[in-house]
């Protein structure tokens, strides 16, 4: 076998962008070019965001658009997954401030449907994004791979028990099982802020944790070998 391209992706989530602190002077922006700066440092070919990453819609067109020349100036693939703080809503983030028009920057159920495709990578990221505030289940229905390697991202909080048809607490819910069922070779988690590894080890899932509290971004390798490293690259 000839073999098939290795690609690393840097995984992140929960930047917060914008969020409302009235004490600090410090850029609303800074975990953006922080994370994308991480990026560059492990030759990253594709950075995947895992939903929230902004706080809230209550944005000024200006701080959108200068996130969309951020994103422009990094040039290289971002794939973006609308979480429950920034859902497609008719006032999102997403439709204003020209974010959606950033030919390297795919947003999931905008800009891309629930796919993006790199055949150069011979990869594909697939996730739901959040349209509103309510439920949803984020790994409903799992996409049949088409290609070599294959990434699942979801934004909701994870639950070890099996599914429980009368518990009807807790929202955005990931069973066990539905991380399984993926077969993905890694499933990018946000929702939480700690970075840390879920599902046992029956499966790649990670969440990446908020940039803001962890330091860190995840680098995930699909291997020439087939096999999938999952590692971290700090912050500066
Ligand atoms: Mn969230």
């Amino acid at each position: 076998m000839a073999g098939h391209p290795e690609v690393t992706i840097v995984h992140s989530s929960d930047l917060h962008l914008g969020t409302d602190d009235s004490f600090s002077e410090r850029d609303r922006l800074a975990n953006l070019p922080k994370v994308l700066d991480a990026a560059l440092s492990v030759e990253a070919n594709v950075v995947l965001l895992a939903g929230d990453s902004f706080d809230n819609h209550r944005q000024p067109v200006e701080l959108l658009e200068r996130a969309a020349q951020i994103l422009r100036d990094y040039a290289r693939p971002v794939v973006i997954l609308p979480g429950n703080h920034d859902p497609l809503t008719p006032d999102s983030v997403y439709r204003r401030g020209g974010l959606g028009e950033v030919s390297n920057v795919s947003i999931l159920g905008l800009n891309v449907d629930k796919a993006v495709l790199f055949p150069e990578f011979d990869l594909e990221i697939w996730g739901h994004a959040h349209f509103d505030y309510t439920d949803m289940s984020p790994l409903a229905n799992p996409r049949p791979r088409t290609t070599r390697w294959q990434l699942a991202a979801a934004h909701g909080h994870y639950v070890d028990e099996a599914r429980d048809p009368n518990r009807m607490i807790g929202s955005w819910l990931i069973h066990r099982e539905e991380l399984l069922a993926t077969s993905a070779d890694y499933v990018a988690l946000g929702h939480w802020n700690q970075s840390i590894a879920v599902g046992n080890g029956d499966v790649n899932a990670h969440y990446s944790g908020s940039p803001e509290y962890t330091g860190t971004v995840n680098v995930v390798r699909f291997k020439k070998d087939g096999s999938v490293e999952v590692g971290k690259a700090q912050l500066r």
